[in-house]
């Protein structure tokens, strides 16, 4: 409190902002404490084509960043605050390579690359599938770290960061692995919550190719001199680790209440993937957890993620390009109203498909997936909205019931937060198509989550995830949707 405000980066794969967060008492005479966010500088991200390579032009990204602490410096001097520290999250899975003198080798490689499919092979005859998710517990994706790694052809003096842990290093000089964004490599072990450098001997990476581990709450480091003086924040300002995965924030501010039966909640962070799943202690890193392809990936205070990485509005986003091609630009809401009028039951893609990963003519992707089992979609974007909501909304349900069944729980409630959250259409079929009341908001989940990480960690909050939960619940508004089944 007195003036401290946290500054949470976070980038996304569409877009990327930097938030003031300030955690303080309701108003005058209450003692209801909320924490609030300012955006002080927003950005678009996309993969973009470098070097014969779907990248990240990180360079550019970096810039965003310095432009968006600088926004916050002079916003919190105005109102004479002081930024206590910085805590920086974004997707997850990727890396940049640095070398001795700590400079990029090259702009990071996006997980959408088709490289590493190759890489899968090569990796799984050296280690069997089952015995690295009884280890790590991660989902099997082809753009995993480790077939990115599997991919690479000479890391010999390269150091790996991952996105967030190259921007903290870029701005403390620091190198460490904040450990939610380390367990979606694949190398690291689920239940121990420690590298499995077995995984890096077995592949031929050094051990030392990632930096040492550090939690959410603990900090980096202080800002170089330089970056300091060029963004107008005091030197001693802290970069903090935060849930350092987009998703690991994301869900740490997921709006649970005891009311939701204090575990029997469900979440979906949703945005450029939906992340849905469950809130666990412990992975459960069975064998019918590997078919169904669940990861466990870790959250801040040790929490387990327990969810899968789905099709998400890429899916929209894509098709929305294409036809901004095409000349057609129609506004999200417009399209999402005319897709919501035209009547369920109409054909559904598999949203996880891993044709619909690569940037390319989408909705006629998702046509040829549709003609494929053996129907028609129409040519028209309310009708491709349709088919991507419908797809989507089964798919969430689907994997909510296998989470329920894997995990022995019962949800009773959906949260979904995140950009997607504001898809009236969506969370209303997701309320329908599961059966359970669907609780969609906020859409600044992540940079929540991000923001009380640092609040606790400066002692201007304090508890487990269930206190900081409660804050979110005091100063957002929510928006309930219950089931139609009456739509189905
Ligand atoms: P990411 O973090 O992956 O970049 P976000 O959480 O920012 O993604 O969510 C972006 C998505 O949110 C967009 O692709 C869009 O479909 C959805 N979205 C954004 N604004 C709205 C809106 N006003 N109504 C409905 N959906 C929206
Ligand atoms: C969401 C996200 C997701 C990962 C994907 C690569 O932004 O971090 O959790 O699986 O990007």
């Amino acid at each position: 409190d007195g003036g401290t405000v946290f500054a949470a980066v976070d980038i996304g794969a569409s877009s990327g902002r930097v938030i003031l967060g300030r955690v303080h008492t309701a108003g005058t005479g209450s003692s209801e404490r909320i924490v609030e966010l300012e955006v002080v500088h927003r950005f678009p991200n996309a993969v973009v084509e470098i070097d014969g390579g779907l990248r990240w032009d990180f360079d550019a990204l970096f810039a965003e960043v310095l432009k968006g602490l600088a926004a916050a410096a002079t916003v919190a001097a105005a109102q004479g605050e002081q930024v206590a520290s910085i805590g920086i999250d974004t997707w997850a899975v990727d890396y940049g390579l640095v070398n001795k003198a700590g400079e990029l080798v090259a702009q990071p490689f996006s997980y959408r690359d088709d490289r590493s499919r190759a890489a899968v092979e090569p990796v799984h005859r050296k280690l069997d599938p089952a015995r690295l998710y009884g280890t790590t517990g991660l989902q099997f994706l082809q753009f995993n770290t480790i077939y990115q790694l599997a991919s690479e052809k000479n890391l010999d003096g390269l150091h790996a960061l991952l996105i967030p842990d190259l921007i903290a290093f870029l701005l403390t000089g620091q190198r460490r692995t904040e450990a939610t964004n380390a367990s979606t490599t694949g190398l690291f072990d689920a239940v121990a919550g420690e590298w499995a450098t077995e995984f890096l001997s077995a592949l031929g990476l050094r051990k030392d190719l990632f930096p040492p581990l550090i939690q959410p709450g603990e900090t980096v480091g202080t800002l170089l001199p330089e970056i300091a003086a060029q963004v107008g924040l005091r030197q001693d300002t802290r970069v903090v680790a935060v849930g350092s995965h987009d998703t690991a924030s994301a869900v740490a501010a997921v709006p649970a209440t005891a009311d939701d039966g204090g575990e029997n909640f469900a979440y979906i962070s949703s945005g450029t993937w939906s992340l849905v799943g469950l809130e666990l202690k412990h992975p459960v890193l069975t064998e019918a957890s590997r078919e169904a392809n669940f990861t466990n990936e870790r959250g801040v205070d040790g929490t387990i993620r327990y969810l899968r990485n789905m099709g998400g509005l890429w899916l929209l986003s894509e098709c929305q390009r294409t036809w901004a091609q095409e000349g057609f630009r129609p506004e999200l809401t417009a399209l999402l109203t005319a897709a919501a009028a035209l009547p369920p039951g109409g054909p559904q893609i598999n949203p996880d498909d891993s044709y619909f990963i690569a940037p390319d003519n989408m909705p006629e992707r998702i046509r040829a997936a549709v003609r494929r089992t053996g129907e028609i979609l129409p040519d028209d974007p309310a009708t491709i909205t349709r088919c991507i909501m419908d797809s989507l909304a089964a798919g969430y349900a689907r994997t909510i019931r296998d989470a329920e069944r894997l995990a022995d729980r019962t949800v009773d409630v959906v949260h979904v937060v995140g950009g997607g959250s504001q898809n009236r259409l969506l969370c209303q079929l997701t309320a329908d198509v599961t059966g359970k009341k669907v609780v969609a908001g906020p859409v600044e989940a992540t940079a929540l989550g991000n923001v009380l990480v640092q609040a606790r960690a400066a002692g201007a909050a304090s508890g487990g995830l269930a206190e900081l939960r409660a804050l979110v619940v005091q100063s957002h508004n929510l928006q309930v949707f219950v089931p139609e089944l009456s739509r189905l």
